[in-house]
Parts: structure tokens; sequence; C-alpha cells
């Protein structure tokens, strides 16, 4: 496995558990975060032994934002010139589902990764947060849209222009988070789901992923249709007919991701 030095990479039977690891910032991304997520993210996609990804944090911090440090000095012109952090648009094309698991800040740029991740689980340390109106700037990485499509126009527009943090369980009501569990447990809770997803049949799982994604981008009929013809294309691979036959036959299906 490749050497990283701002993420930890481990592969926990078919899960891959990614941690952030740069706990002298609070996890804060920079550019080399960026780097070394994608490469390990394309790793992941590209490995057949692997079927679902966690992305978590440290106890005390998910990721405290992107880092402002690395931004200061900056102006318009890099900015805009080098169309500073559309690489994160790269780690959403991720095809195999990615679980944020959440303990303490994820604030800016970090609540931001987390919304680009399938699906959050929160430790009830968990707090969210768009700050960036404090520094004088807005989200930069999805996060004003992502927060909107989450948590309504309301609670996302409060939490943009305030910059109040919202706890697990305000996360959790508002539909942010999938649910809460305890701080102690939130690796293994989160790595557990990771494995049975990583159980199902994996072309199944990419079709789940990517109709459920389609509600973000599509009208309804739109949506319901383009769920539709990918429910029929699964009729097409092996894994449906072991899938059905394993059920009458009452037994665990075998897949071959075909
Ligand atoms: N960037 C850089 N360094 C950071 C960041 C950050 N976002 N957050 C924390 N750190 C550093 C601190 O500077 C400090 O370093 P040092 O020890 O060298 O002084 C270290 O991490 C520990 O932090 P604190 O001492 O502040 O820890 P506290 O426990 O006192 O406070 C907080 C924790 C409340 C999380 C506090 O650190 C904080 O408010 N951090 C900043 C939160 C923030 O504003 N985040 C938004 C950043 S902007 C952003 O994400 C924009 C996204 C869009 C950009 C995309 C552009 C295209």
């Amino acid at each position: 496995m490749a050497e990283y030095e701002t993420i930890l990479v481990e592969q926990r039977g078919a899960a891959t558990l990614v941690t952030l690891n740069r706990p002298q910032a609070l996890n804060a991304l920079n550019g080399q975060v960026l780097d070394e997520l994608l490469h390990a993210m394309a790793a992941f996609d590209k490995d057949a032994s692997q079927g679902c990804a966690v992305l978590t944090g440290s106890a005390k911090a998910f990721a405290a934002g992107a880092d402002i440090k690395e931004m200061q000095a900056q102006g318009f012109a890099d900015m805009y010139g080098h169309d500073f952090f559309a690489g994160w648009d790269r780690f959403t094309r991720t095809r195999k589902p990615i679980i944020a698991a959440v303990a303490g800040y994820a604030l800016g740029g970090g609540c931001e990764v987390a919304m680009m991740c399938d699906f959050i689980l929160a430790a009830d340390t968990a707090k969210f947060g768009q700050p960036e109106v404090k520094l004088a700037v807005s989200p930069g990485m999805g996060g004003s849209q992502r927060l909107a499509h989450a948590v309504g126009k309301a609670k996302a527009m409060e939490m943009c222009l305030t910059g109040r943090m919202m706890d697990a369980a305000e996360a959790e009501r508002a539909g942010l988070v999938s649910r809460i569990v305890p701080a102690d447990d939130l690796i293994d809770e989160a790595v557990k789901t990771a494995q049975t997803i990583a159980g199902m049949a994996p072309l199944a799982v990419l079709a789940n992923k990517e109709m459920v994604n389609a509600a973000f981008e599509m009208s309804l009929s739109h949506g319901v249709q383009f769920e539709r013809r990918l429910f029929h294309g699964l009729f097409g691979t092996e894994d449906q007919s072991e899938g059905m036959a394993a059920f009458v036959e009452k037994r665990a299906g075998v897949w071959s991701g075909r």
C-alpha cells in the first residue's frame, strides 16, 4: 500500500478505513491531503477486494476546515487561476460508497467533505458548522449546496450566515447524519456498516449509490426512470440470478461481481 504523510489507510476485511492524520492542525485540509486522498480513493475503487470505505478523523476533529494558513496569502488570481480545490470534485466521483465517520469538529471544508461522502455516521461528540463567513469568505467545496439539500434552506442559511455549529442531536434531527453512535464505538460501528455494504453484490451497490445520488441531480420523473433502467440492468447480472436463487433456497448468496 502507498505511503502517505497526511492520511492513514488500512484494510479491515473488505472495508477500507481512511483516517485524516494532521493532528497538529485538527486535520485541516490542504493540497497534500487532497492529493493523498484522491490517490487512496482511486486505489480503493480499483481494488476488487474492497467494497466500501470509511473516512474519519480524530476524536477531537474530523477536520476543522480547509487549511486557513494555506489560503491566507492567496489572491483571486491564485484561487481562480488554479481553480483551487476543484480536485475535490474527483473525490465525489469515487464509485464505491464512502461513509464519513465524524467525531468532534467537522467545520467548513471538513463539514463539506463529510457531506461529499455517501452518508455520515456521527459520534455523540460531533459538531458541524460552516463558519467561513467569520473569515469573510464562504463555503467553497459545495457546502452551501449540499447543506441546503440535506437540512433545508432555513437551517443551511442560518448556519452559513452565523457560522453557528450544530451538535450531533440537531444534525440527526435535521437529516444531516444517518445516526448517532457513542464516540467510543464510532470506528467499529462505521467499519461494521462498511463491511455489511461490502458484503452485498458489488454491481448492486454501485447502482444503488448512483440512483440515490441521481435524486439530487434529476427531476422526479427522470430520476424514477433512471432508477428503473438501472434496476432493469441489474437483471443482466449473474449476481441477480444468484441473489434470488439464494433467497428461494434459503442460503446466503455468493457474489461473483458479474
Ligand atoms: N486551518 C489551519 N489550521 C487550523 C485550522 C484550519 N482550518 N483549524 C485549526 N487549526 C490549527 C490552529 O491554528 C492550531 O494551530 P497552532 O497550534 O499552530 O496554533 C491547531 O490547529 C489547534 O487549533 P486551536 O488551538 O484553535 O484548537 P481549539 O480547540 O482552541 O479550537 C476550533 C478548535 C474551534 C476548531 C478552532 O481551531 C477553529 O475555529 N478552527 C477554524 C475553523 C474554521 O474556521 N474552519 C473553516 C475554514 S475555511 C474553509 O474551510 C473554507 C472551505 C472552502 C475552501 C475551498 C476553496 C475553494
